[in-house]
């Protein structure tokens, strides 16, 4: 289910295009707070360094980077597939609204932030109190989200219509089971910023409960992270094996992965809140076992992308055992991007199942190791992935050459570098106790010199990272403004599995498996909430500590 669309009339794409924009400014700033909040912690001393600014920085590099370019990236992924794939995008002026709404929203949360009145991070954690405008904004954004899914969803049903008895194409697939997964996902956060947040930033209630709250972020915290891995998974399973000339191994894995991710991303949140108090460890335990569960669409999928690519390599005549490895393109930006980006997730996705069990979660939590953790898995697995699929997609977006394509092709490595050094650092700092969110490691006596070489490594690998992020922003804005013209743009192909699949299967079946997925989410969460409530509930005043 693949081939080449015959090319869209121009301006096609131009929805897609503005998305990806948005996205990869918000990297670039985001990018900047990094590189500072890196140096912070190890202690350099630049100008206007202070505790105010590190939390502010670190709270505008959780919200760009985690919320606004990837919701951004992946709606941009989503049009250009859905385009792509089904020749129609059904509803592009509500597409522009949502846009509009979601823009609009984030400048609005953000320039909270910057005024240094939101500084919540980017889990919203209360008792700290953010500025209401940065709720309304966070809100925006997701309800321009949620119009998204509705445009992806209007526009594969008027595909099927056109195309009854066949499957959704592969891309589409995946980018459905995330939208589904993203509704969701943003359920326990609505409740969350709607009931209990706004009002409380309003004033019109005196005290929220926070172990209440953090449970719904939760409940939206972890898929959150699906929500960016499947998009990724997209672009591994269906663009991957095609740019290392290969096939792909398998359809109906593929479709099987995304329904297990929708089946199973949400009834595990209470693996980032095993050391909350309220929470029984019966409810905790059955969250560490779907967690465990949910590591099975990563083992299928490390399996099936390989082989897509054993199988790119053989096509090419490779012989032996490994000699496949060496004939796939590493000098093309987006193969190289996603390979890294793989590589990085097979020792991060090892390190979530650490933090997944409770006895180790112990040694780990608040620690530097989750910072080392998500860097792995958001900052390179996810980042990577939607930085290589940027160097593919602007030549199709845009009908424009990529401009300096020895950058494009070095930035992935260099980022690749600067992450095994930030990475490996903070892990081993972790496991030495440094905590997690300080503005400064320096401590004097054994402890501060457990840590101190350690952040000063991280520090070099979080300037290295900044370089890295700025020839991926140069080489986007000098694409954007003055790559050559193609005479035809670039066409978007996608792999071909070994075995096509023509009819439906019960992967297909989306009803089934969303009212499967509701059933998980209630079982896991209904009685725990329920539990939260009855409770004697002592909120907590608001905190604003800067
Ligand atoms: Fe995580 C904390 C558990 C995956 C993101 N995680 C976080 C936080 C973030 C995050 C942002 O159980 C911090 C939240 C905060 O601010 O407090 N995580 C897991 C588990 C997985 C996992 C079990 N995390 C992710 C992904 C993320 C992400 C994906 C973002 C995109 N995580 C946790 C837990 C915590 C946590 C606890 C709470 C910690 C605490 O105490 O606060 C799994 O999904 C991982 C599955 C992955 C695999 C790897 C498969 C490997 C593949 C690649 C194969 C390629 C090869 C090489 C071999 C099983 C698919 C290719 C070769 C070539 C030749 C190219
Ligand atoms: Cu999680």
């Amino acid at each position: 289910m693949t081939a080449a669309v015959a090319p869209p009339a121009p301006g096609s794409h131009r929805l897609a295009a503005a998305h990806i924009g948005v996205a990869v400014a918000a990297f670039g700033v985001a990018s900047a707070m990094g590189v500072l909040q890196g140096l912070s912690i190890a202690d350099v001393n630049f100008p206007w360094r202070s505790e105010s600014l590190y939390y502010l920085s670190v709270t505008a590099h959780g919200v760009l980077m985690a919320l606004v370019f990837t919701t951004f990236f992946i709606m941009g992924l989503g049009y250009a597939l859905a385009q792509a794939t089904l020749g129609r995008i059904t509803g592009r002026g509500a597409g522009w609204f949502a846009f509009w709404l979601a823009a609009i929203g984030s400048v609005a949360a953000a320039a909270t932030i910057l005024m240094g009145q939101s500084t919540v991070l980017y889990t919203f954690y209360p008792p700290l109190q953010a500025h209401p405008l940065f709720y309304i904004g966070a809100t925006l954004l997701v309800v321009g989200s949620w119009i998204w899914g509705g445009v992806m969803i209007a526009s594969y049903r008027a595909w099927r219509r056109e195309h009854p008895g066949v499957p959704a194409p592969l891309p589409m697939h995946g980018m459905l089971a995330t939208i589904i997964l993203w509704y969701l996902a943003t359920f326990g956060l609505a409740v969350e910023v709607v009931v209990m947040l706004i009002p409380w930033s309003l004033g019109w209630v005196a005290t929220i409960d926070p172990v209440l709250a953090r449970t719904f972020f939760w409940w939206f915290g972890h898929p959150l992270v699906y929500f960016w891995l499947m998009p990724a998974y997209v672009v591994w399973y269906n663009v991957l094996p095609r740019a290392a000339g290969g096939r792909l191994f398998s359809d109906p894995l593929t479709r099987m992965v995304f329904i297990l991710f929708l089946l199973l991303s949400t009834p595990v949140g209470f693996h980032h809140q095993f050391a909350d108090p309220g929470i029984s460890a019966g409810w905790k335990l059955l969250h560490t076992f779907t967690t465990y569960a949910v590591l099975y669409p990563s083992f299928v999928t490390a399996f099936t992308v390989i082989a897509s690519l054993e199988v790119a390599g053989r096509l090419k005549g490779a012989k032996g055992l490994f000699d496949w490895i060496g004939r796939l393109p590493w000098g093309d930006p987006l193969f190289a991007s996603v390979a890294l980006a793989m590589l990085s997730f097979t020792f991060g996705g090892f390190g979530g199942a650490i933090n997944a069990a409770y006895a180790m979660n112990s040694m780990v939590h608040n620690t530097a190791w989750i910072m080392g953790h998500f860097h792995l898995v958001l900052g390179t697995t996810v980042a990577l992935t939607f930085m290589g699929a940027t160097y593919w997609l602007l030549p199709r977006l845009l009908g424009r050459d990529l401009r300096f394509p020895g950058l494009a092709r070095a930035q992935p490595y260099l980022w690749f570098l600067g992450m095994v050094l930030f990475s490996i650092s903070y892990h081993i700092a972790g496991l030495r106790g440094l905590p997690r969110r300080v503005y400064s490691a320096a401590l004097s006596g054994a402890d501060g010199a457990r840590w101190h070489g350690l952040t000063e490594i991280a520090a070099v690998g979080g300037v290295i990272l900044f370089l890295s992020a700025l020839w991926f922003v140069i080489v986007v804005v000098a694409t954007w403004v003055g790559g050559r013209r193609l005479a035809t743009p670039a066409t978007f192909e996608f792999a071909v599995p070994l075995r096509p699949v023509t009819a439906p299967g019960v992967w297909d079946r989306f009803g089934l498996w969303t009212a499967v997925a509701i059933g998980l989410v209630a079982l896991a969460y209904a009685w725990p909430i329920a539990h939260l409530l009855m409770h004697p509930r002592f909120g907590s005043p608001p905190f604003k500590p800067f």
